[in-house]
């Protein structure tokens, strides 16, 4: 068949949005990667004979299941819970859980197809899957936690295994939670394996896979700007969210001499000119991760300003939306290209719209997509997995270098293939698309029609 003969982008995406009705998210992660593939692979004819695009777009499966628990009054709730094991072609299944009230199907499709991509660029052998809940843990008490985790988990855990699935945290899913669901997995098969990442380090945990994510995305960002000559020290940096992510992106920009100027949450962001300091970062970890509270507190402690929405209008040199899904509105981008932003890094998973992503490439502002640009507390959960199946624990200053050169190695990777002809701008977009299409899309053509 002549290549000609072949479906086109508009084609392909006409038949994933018939087969995948209303999966809004889940149609948007792919058109991104669909729209640089189908450029790539142009004139690369086994790649369309072998339908490699399409087969990576339809999940290996997606595990769906009741999760009965009881609350504190003696009620009984019951949730939806979701594995999606998207492609095991490099490597087992592996990819973060998410425990909030808007988790769907959609949103777990979209996260297990952009975590295939992510898990290829670490470079580490790591399949793409996601799971999660829509269960939400605000004004939860600690053992309705504990016992939602331990039922998610009697389902769970048939679908799981450490060379077969090896889930972790996200949103809503942090050591606490890993804590009590490693406890119910080894309760229930009597095997002590690393089946899951981001253990507590009494547990078979890593060193610096807690800061790892937002460490990452700050050291992508500090490539980006080497690469320009330029560096973070001394920017003004947007930060939103306040949770895992933002905390160590917070914690790395003030190693690196940037300043923080905001944090948010789902109440709203904090303006503070004077910066997020190292004590103002304890405190907001204590609030966020003991006490559990809302920012609004912040600014009474520390007299600053919150309103309600999204930083995006506050003027600075850097940003890092470290928070949720579609958190930068095209209108958004626009605001922060003409308040003079030069680089932004997304700490959390596709957080720009898809015209927001085109209006910074075009107005030619450094963009790293999250997908390359928060690829480090994965790969921080690949090097946990080579502790626990050799049952060692490295130091903790080489897992810091591990992480520093996989970045690196990641960013100069999207650099490869993210060239633009006419200019020196470098689309990581495409360079991350693209090089992560490869190494999934070769393994596939190995393993023959399956
Ligand atoms: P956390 O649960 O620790 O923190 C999430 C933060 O984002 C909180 O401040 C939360 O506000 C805010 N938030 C969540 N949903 C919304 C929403 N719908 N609207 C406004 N604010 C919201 O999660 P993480 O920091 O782990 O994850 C943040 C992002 O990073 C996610 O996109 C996740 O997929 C991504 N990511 C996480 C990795 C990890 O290792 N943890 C790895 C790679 C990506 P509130 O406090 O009010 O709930
Ligand atoms: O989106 C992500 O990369 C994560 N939530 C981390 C996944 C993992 O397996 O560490």
């Amino acid at each position: 068949m002549a290549i000609s003969d072949h479906v086109n982008l508009e084609q392909f995406m006409e038949g994933l949005k018939r087969r995948n009705p209303g999966e809004i998210e889940f149609q948007q992660a792919v058109y991104e990667v669909a729209s640089n593939v189908f450029d790539y692979i142009a004139d690369k004819e086994v790649y369309h004979d072998e339908q490699i695009l399409r087969r990576i777009a339809e999940p290996d499966r997606v595990v769906s299941f009741r999760v009965c628990w009881e609350d504190d009054n003696g009620n009984i709730r019951v949730q939806r819970g979701w594995r999606v094991q998207n492609n095991n072609s490099i490597g087992p299944y592996k990819g973060g859980l998410r425990f909030h009230p808007s988790v769907n199907q959609s949103i777990l499709k979209f996260l297990a197809f952009e975590q295939t991509f992510k898990n290829s660029l670490t470079g580490l052998p790591m399949g793409g899957a996601k799971g999660g809940a829509n269960f939400n843990p605000k004004g939860k008490s600690p053992r309705e936690v504990m016992r939602f985790c331990q039922s998610f988990m009697n389902e769970l855990y048939r679908h799981i295994g450490e060379d077969t699935d090896i889930p972790a945290g996200d949103i809503g899913v942090g050591a606490r939670e890993i804590g009590y669901l490693f406890g119910q997995y080894k309760r229930l098969t009597n095997r002590f394996v690393g089946v899951l990442t981001g253990k507590g380090m009494e547990f078979g945990g890593s060193p610096i896979r807690t800061e790892a994510t937002g460490y990452g995305t700050v050291y992508f960002m500090e490539s980006m700007l080497t690469n320009v000559k330029d560096s973070v020290e001394g920017k003004r940096c947007l930060v939103s969210g306040s949770g895992n992510v933002a905390q160590y992106a917070v914690e790395k920009i003030n190693q690196l001499g940037g300043k923080v100027v905001t944090l948010s949450d789902s109440s709203g962001f904090i303006y503070d000119p004077n910066g997020v300091d190292e004590e103002k970062l304890a405190w907001v970890m204590d609030l966020k991760n003991v006490r559990r509270g809302r920012l609004s507190e912040y600014a009474e402690e520390f007299g600053c300003a919150h309103q309600a929405g999204r930083p995006w209008d506050v003027e600075a040199d850097l940003a890092f939306p470290c928070a949720t899904q579609n958190e930068i509105s095209t209108e958004e981008a626009k605001v922060l290209i003409k308040n003079g932003i030069r680089g932004v890094s997304e700490g959390a998973n596709m957080p720009t719209e898809q015209n927001g992503i085109h209006a910074f490439t075009e107005a030619r502002i450094l963009f790293a997509p999250s997908k390359a640009a928060n690829a480090g507390g994965v790969a921080v959960s690949g090097l946990e997995m080579s502790q626990n199946s050799a049952r060692i624990t490295w130091k903790e200053e080489e897992l810091q270098k591990l992480l520093l050169d996989i970045m690196t190695g990641i960013h100069d990777r999207c650099a490869e293939h993210g060239r633009t002809s006419g200019d020196d701008y470098i689309d990581y977009v495409k360079g991350a698309n693209i090089a992560a299409f490869i190494k999934v899309a070769d393994a596939m053509l190995a393993y023959g029609v399956v």
